[in-house]
């Protein structure tokens, strides 16, 4: 969609407004000591759609080193991904945490 640019002090011109990328955003999940394997498995597949054979790698990889990036997003995407992993870790009674950042 076209920007008119009016001219005025803080506007950005069509120009600008074309150059300005949506930033990109990673969702990280982190390891802890008590939410299962199994359990990080299936909310790997449930919300970030993994194959159960990625999911299980990234679940790995987040009990072994501590963290992983699960995928890249848009804000709005990234940020309901983690608000979903905290409310079904909740519902579950789970510590399992993710975390969101610039990419
Ligand atoms: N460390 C957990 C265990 O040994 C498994 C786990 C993996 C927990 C990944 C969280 O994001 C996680 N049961």
């Amino acid at each position: 969609m076209a920007v008119r640019d009016k001219g005025e002090a803080g506007l950005l011109t069509r120009d600008e407004e074309k150059l300005k990328e949506p930033k990109d955003y990673a969702v990280i999940l982190l390891n802890d000591d008590y939410t299962t394997r199994d359990f990080v498995v299936e909310v790997l597949m449930l919300i970030f759609h993994k194959s159960p054979e990625e999911a299980t790698r990234i679940m790995l990889n987040v009990h072994r080193k501590g963290q992983e990036m699960v995928g890249v997003y848009t804000w709005d995407i990234a940020i309901t991904k983690a608000d979903q992993v905290h409310a079904i870790a909740r519902e579950y009674d789970y510590p399992l945490r993710c975390v969101v950042e610039e990419a």
